[in-house]
């Protein structure tokens, strides 16, 4: 999939989920939890000027259950509504669904009490490309509605989809654009799949995230490749050794860092390497 966010694209994307917002009570940010901040975008809150937020980690299956834990910590403390979802398996949804409710409760006691009766709340999904909204809506919905995978460009009239007796969710979710100011933004977009690695130097992406894994998973490495490394050893020569390990060797013995690196950013984004997330919340 290709992201190219010219300011055109953006300005639309902006302009639709403002004409949107004018439908709906709570806004349902979807972010993937393997990467919370970086798939989020910081200019939703201007954008959804005051309107109720839930934060939805979504692929909470692949992340890690430990940075998890520390996510639940962060978002409670900051007193911002967040559920953990699995948008495939439905995991977490009647927990979204509770959440919807008691985050309007405040507003439908007043209404109730001004005797508007049977309120009903309307929902918006917003979110990057590839964080699951068709996926999620699709589930919450309870039936293949909407069309899942990477097809922009389909348009066609909002629809309501009834998701509970006093709950509504509009079937065309509000795309966001991902935020690429930090070079570490676009390389964890890569290292999750959400974008297409050859936006950047494949080899960059697979030595950093070597890199990152030898530090925050060394595990993860010993289990999978079945090197030896220290604290001394560089990521090229860990990518070396992996290559080596794999027998990724062209002609004259020399490495092939070009098939080493596709391997690497391949089996990250398929998960073969197990939970694994890529930021965590500053913890004192
Ligand atoms: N493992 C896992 N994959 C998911 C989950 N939600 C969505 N996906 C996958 O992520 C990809 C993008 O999902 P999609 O719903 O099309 O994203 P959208 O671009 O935000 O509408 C698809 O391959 C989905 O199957 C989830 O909770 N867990
Ligand atoms: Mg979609």
């Amino acid at each position: 999939m290709d992201i190219q966010w010219y300011p055109g694209h953006m300005a639309k994307a902006k302009r639709q989920i403002r004409e949107n917002l004018k439908l709906i009570d709570v806004v349902i940010e979807l972010v993937d939890a393997r990467i919370p901040i970086s798939s989020s975008n910081p200019e939703v809150d201007d954008l959804i000027n005051g309107k109720k937020k839930i934060v939805v980690l979504n692929k909470s299956d692949l992340a890690d259950p430990e940075i998890n834990k520390l996510w639940e910590k962060h978002y409670k403390k900051a007193n911002q509504p967040y559920v953990f979802v699995d948008a495939i398996s439905g995991k977490g949804l009647k927990e979204l669904i509770a959440t919807v409710k008691t985050t309007m409760k405040p507003v439908l006691d007043r209404d109730k009490a001004k005797g508007r009766l049977n309120r009903q709340i309307r929902c918006l999904i917003l979110g990057i490309p590839n964080v699951g909204k068709s996926t999620l809506i699709n589930s919450i919905s309870g039936r293949a509605s909407t069309k899942t995978g990477n097809k922009p460009g389909v348009t066609k009239a909002n629809q309501w989809i009834k998701v509970s007796n006093e709950i509504q969710l509009l079937d065309t979710p509000g795309i966001l654009w991902p935020k690429f100011d930090d070079e570490t933004i676009g390389l964890k977009l890569a290292w999750i799949g959400s974008i297409k690695d050859t936006i950047y130097d494949r080899e960059e992406a697979a030595l950093k995230l070597l890199e990152f894994l030898r530090s925050a998973y060394p595990n993860v490495i010993y289990d999978r490749y079945k090197v030896e490394f220290d604290e001394n050893t560089t990521a090229l020569e860990l990518m070396e050794s992996i290559a080596r390990k794999r027998n990724y060797v062209i002609r004259g013995g020399e490495i092939d860092y070009s098939r080493t690196a596709e391997m690497l950013m391949d089996e990250i984004k398929k998960t073969t390497l197990g939970k694994v997330s890529f930021e965590w919340p500053e913890v004192d």
